[in-house]
């Protein structure tokens, strides 16, 4: 039944029309140094984008990088670039809430540049649920999870720091699977590495591992009987993304299931994993995907496949985090959980309130929108002069 006491303006359209877009780059200190196979950071780079409408109500998005264009080709100067040159002119005076109109607009302005358009397109989505007050997972389907699994990353390199940072972890009840990352060193002290956190957490945590494209195909088969051995229980990333041939004939092989991370961007990307039986997983992403309704889309061609959703990240603060929550929220299935831990990585997140996390698990927000707010004095802050 219609409730007749529940009054919609008018105006609504009108209102909704975007009325100026903003871009700030931020860097963010890390907690300590966060080393990937072929990158490390002290800090996060992010860009923050307010998007306002004629209505007053302002709408936040993030778009997360890692070391620069190491991790993908954007960079927080070309995603700042992309967004004020070539995304804003084709948004301004339309209306906010015809997300995939937008999205076709975004397309038209410009190829690829998956991050520039996630972090428009959270901002859309923060602002029309600031102006219906309901949050964004509701405009894509509703709540299927209030709260999900989250993992930590143990990325130092140092195996006794690891030790210690993942005790800490579980003692607080904040974390009991992390994800090491390998291929920095050789496979061998990798292995020697990962025998020592898992007889030091055995019964405790488990463990999986992200290779980010570190290995070839023969140093990927000489290791994954060794990871199977070692109780690892995903491996994410072995090979390079363009060798997806490889991934297939590598899972024919292995005992422990494989991640597609880096080799999945669009949905096309996401077929033609599937066809290869390239992969038992697959990392969700906005930057990668290009935004919310972008990853609900992807996370569907993986699910006819049978490939089994994860809830990827790129250490997004509270910001891109909710973005990601919401939308995984609202998926069917999330069997592999999420690694939304970004939050915790930052010294100083860009929120009022940041995500809660407990037991185990993270939060999505209850708020409006994103469910979050953007913390004004930190964002002047951690703006890059
Ligand atoms: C990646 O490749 O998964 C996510 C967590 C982390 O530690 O690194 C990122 C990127
Ligand atoms: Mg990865």
């Amino acid at each position: 039944m219609p409730d007749s006491t529940v009054s919609i303006p008018t105006d609504l359209r009108r209102d909704l029309t975007i009325s100026e877009i903003k871009s700030t780059i931020v860097d963010v200190p890390t907690v300590r140094k966060h080393k990937l196979s072929s990158l490390s950071v002290t800090a996060q780079s992010y860009v923050i984008v307010e998007l306002r409408l004629a209505n007053g109500v302002t709408g936040i998005g993030e778009a997360a990088t890692l070391g620069g264009p190491r991790w993908s080709e954007e960079s927080v100067e070309s995603i700042k670039a992309t967004i004020d040159t070539y995304l804003t002119p084709v948004l301004l005076g339309t209306t906010a809430d015809r997300f995939i109109a937008a999205g076709a607009r975004m397309d038209e302005a410009a190829k690829r540049n998956t991050a520039a358009k996630g972090a428009i397109e959270s901002a859309l989505f923060d602002a029309v649920g600031k102006t219906l007050g309901v949050p964004a997972v509701q405009l894509l389907g509703g709540v299927v999870r209030e709260r999900m699994p989250v993992l930590w990353t143990l990325a130092s390199g140092d195996p006794a720091q690891e030790i210690e940072e993942a005790e800490k972890k579980i003692a607080a009840r904040l974390h009991n699977t992390f994800k090491v990352k390998i291929g920095a060193q050789t496979p061998e002290a990798d292995m020697t590495r990962l025998r020592r956190l898992a007889n030091a957490l055995q019964g405790r945590a488990t463990l999986i591992v992200d290779a980010n494209q570190a290995w070839d195909e023969t140093t990927a088969l000489r290791c994954l009987p060794i990871l199977g051995e070692i109780g690892v229980k995903l491996v994410e990333q072995p090979l390079p993304a363009w060798n997806v041939q490889g991934m297939a004939r590598l899972r024919v092989r292995s005992t422990v299931p494989l991640m597609a991370d880096e080799c999945v961007f669009s949905t096309h990307d996401m077929l033609d994993v599937a066809r290869a039986g390239a992969a038992d997983v697959v990392s969700l992403k906005l930057v990668k995907h290009g935004g919310l309704l972008a990853t609900r889309d992807v996370a569907a061609v993986a699910r006819a496949a049978g490939i089994g959703l994860y809830g990827g990240c790129l250490l997004e603060s509270s910001i891109g985090a909710a973005a990601h929550l919401q939308v995984f929220a609202g998926l069917r299935d999330l069997a592999w959980g999420c690694e939304h831990f970004g939050p915790q990585i930052l010294t100083e997140d860009l929120v009022t309130e940041p995500l809660h996390f407990e037991d185990f698990h993270i939060h999505l927000p209850t708020g409006p929108g994103l469910g979050v707010t953007l913390d004004q004095d930190k964002l002047r802050r951690f703006a890059r002069q």
